[in-house]
């Protein structure tokens, strides 16, 4: 059982406007304060940034310019007691990233998706973070005979490359998802990240960020593989979410669809003890297109609250009884127990 308490993350992209792939937002934006005025209220410590979140309108910036504004979103930060967790570069949203980035069949837009991860160490470093989250989004295809998969995996590692050597304390979480916006993507599962990252300049310094319902998008169970990138090392950062079935990325609060399997995952994170790991617990879930602007926050206290009553439901299990169905084989009983103990009041 773990001593050490847990830390929250928040990015700016989880108090959304309510906007789908059928309709436009329903809510007003989020002024960035008002962002970190929710993180106050919410409890959360760690803030989340895309490398535009942190630097509006980046690419319209020298890059000295970018690190000065990034130097005073640190003052802001650090006078309200807020911690950077890490940066990620949205290459996604960017019209040179239409084909992808690092993978593009455009080599001048593979060079453009390079140098702007350049940008984003910057931007990390001057944040006082050294963590570069890297969701390769659109690194896929929709057509698969449009890309050369093996060209695919090189251009990954050129990628991976060309940030680890933009700074010596650059670290990188590869953050996977097997579809959406690609049909399929080049880095879909923790194993695909993991050997990216074994196959590095600097393998010690890339690791994974997991993300529930893209694990689950990808028909694998996320706990067990937690339990992969924990057993490795690997393991610097999660986006707990729920989903239901293979749907398009739903970000449900966490425990909302499968409340057993977010005990799972939560069982795993202390089994390994990843609160003192000094990671952070983000959850990557959306508000409801239906949720009032004045309560378009309460997804992610629901996700903060499902997530500490598990963490109890862990630390009370009666392992030792689970102990003795699992010598005996009798895990017809051990099923009997979990579900015993998560109706438990
Ligand atoms: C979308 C991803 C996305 C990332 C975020 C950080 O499916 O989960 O929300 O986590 O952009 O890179
Ligand atoms: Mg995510």
């Amino acid at each position: 059982m773990s001593s050490a308490s847990y830390r929250f993350s928040i990015g700016p992209w989880n108090i959304g406007r309510g906007a789908d792939p059928f309709g436009p937002p329903v809510r007003p934006a989020v002024a960035f304060d008002d962002v970190l005025a929710a993180a106050v209220n919410l409890g959360f410590e760690g803030i989340q940034f895309h490398d535009d979140d942190a630097v509006p309108d980046l690419e319209n910036l020298s890059p000295s310019k970018i690190v000065a504004e990034a130097e005073a979103m640190k003052r802001k930060l650090d006078g309200l007691g807020f911690v950077a967790e890490f940066v990620a570069p949205r290459l996604w949203e960017h019209a040179n990233g239409i084909d992808g980035g690092y993978t593009s069949n455009d080599p001048a837009a593979r060079r453009w998706a390079i140098e702007r991860s350049k940008r984003a160490v910057d931007v990390a470093l001057a944040l006082g973070c050294d963590l570069i989250v890297m969701w390769p989004a659109r690194e896929g295809t929709a057509v698969r005979e449009s890309k050369d998969p093996i060209a695919a995996s090189a251009q990954m590692i050129e990628a991976i490359n060309a940030i680890l050597s933009a700074s010596p304390r650059a670290r990188i979480a590869i953050e996977p998802k097997p579809n959406e916006p690609v049909d399929h993507a080049f880095v879909p599962t923790i194993g695909h990240a993991l050997a990216l990252g074994a196959r590095s300049a600097d393998p010690a310094r890339v690791g994974v960020l997991i993300e529930s319902a893209h694990a689950i998008l990808a028909g694998l169970d996320p706990s067990d593989e937690m339990g992969f990138a924990l057993a490795a090392g690997k393991l610097w950062s999660v986006h707990l979410n729920d989903q239901n079935g293979l749907k398009f990325d739903q970000d449900k609060v966490f425990g909302a669809a499968n409340l057993r399997g977010a005990f799972d995952q939560v069982r795993v994170l202390e089994a390994a003890d990843y609160a003192a790991s000094g990671a952070f617990i983000g959850f990557d879930v959306k508000a409801q297109r239906t949720q009032a602007a004045d309560s378009a926050t309460a997804h992610l206290a629901t996700s903060k609250a499902v997530f500490l009553r598990l963490v109890e439901k862990v630390r009370s299990f009666p392992k030792q009884t689970a102990a003795q169905c699992i010598a005996a084989r009798d895990y017809e009983a051990l099923e009997r127990l979990v579900l015993e103990h998560l109706l438990a009041a």
